[in-house]
């Protein structure tokens, strides 16, 4: 094996990151939250040729995939979505007439393969800890990031800057880049409803029907749809959440490219 010095493995390690660094500072689309909706929607849009970022607060990806239903492994997903389980390559279970049961570990690794093959970057140990605003159109420009470490040590650090021409919230159940920007730019008028009870279908559909743009350069996908407009929750079946990711990379790439 060859030799390595201990200094080099920093050295390394330290200039390839820095290296990463100074390009994500402007990045075309920046999505909080590798969890189903946000890497299926990082996936789509790295394709059409966006500089794609994803945070993801934790150490690993997937989100809620991985605790699967109550921790049994196995999650649902619904039609139309085995659509996006095949261009992701994630073998399912047909169990009932378009009703596909899936490996919660699989599902979760192939998302993230899936995106990062189509050239999306992901950050992990980072959060989103605001958003950076632009006057005349007001509009969403940007993030605040900070390493996850940092809240914890209960030190007080400023945090760094992303520029983006989209931010997607795809933080789940708490929504937590809308929930900054109604409190902090209370004139974007983003006011979240709050998630209601189990209602599967109703939410599966509302949550899809909903996704999109919420206010200039703001978008929301997943559970930070039902979060936001006050949709049921569904428990783990996911199909909405693919198609929600799919939906928003759309809605994104038509705004992106309508600005151009
Ligand atoms: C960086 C952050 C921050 C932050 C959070 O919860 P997720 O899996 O989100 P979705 O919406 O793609 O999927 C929801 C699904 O997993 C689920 O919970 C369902 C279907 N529930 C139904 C029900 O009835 O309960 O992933 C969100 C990700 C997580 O990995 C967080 O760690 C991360 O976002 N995150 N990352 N900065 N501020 N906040």
């Amino acid at each position: 094996m060859r030799e390595v010095r201990e200094d080099l493995i920093t050295k390394y390690i330290v200039l390839k990151s820095a290296e990463d660094w100074a390009k994500f500072t402007e990045v075309d689309v920046v999505i909080v939250g590798a969890g189903p909706s946000g890497m299926t929607a990082a996936k789509y849009l790295a394709e059409e040729g966006f500089k794609v970022l994803v945070i993801e607060r934790r150490l690993s990806v997937g989100g809620g995939i991985g605790g699967g239903g109550n921790l049994f492994h196995k999650v649902l997903v619904e039609s139309p979505a085995q659509e996006i389980l095949r261009e992701f390559n994630v073998r399912y279970d047909e169990v009932e007439e378009e009703l596909y049961v899936v490996d919660a570990a699989e599902l979760e690794v192939k998302l993230a393969a899936g995106a990062l093959d189509a050239g999306a970057r992901f950050l992990l140990g980072v959060m989103v800890e605001d958003v950076v605003i632009s006057e005349n159109p007001l509009r969403v420009c940007g993030v605040a990031l900070t390493w996850t470490a940092i809240p914890l040590s209960g030190l007080h650090v400023d945090p760094v800057f992303i520029r983006s021409k989209a931010v997607v919230d795809a933080t789940g159940h708490d929504a937590e880049v809308l929930t900054v920007v109604s409190k902090k730019v209370p004139e974007l008028g983003v006011s979240l409803k709050g998630e209601k009870s189990a209602e599967a279908s109703v939410g599966e559909r509302l949550i899809v029907e909903r996704t999109g743009r919420v206010a200039p350069g703001l978008y929301a996908a997943g559970m930070a749809v039902a979060k936001l407009y006050g949709i049921p929750r569904m428990g783990p079946i996911f199909g909405g959440m693919l198609l929600s990711g799919k939906k928003v990379a759309e809605v994104i790439a038509k705004d992106i490219r309508e600005v151009a």
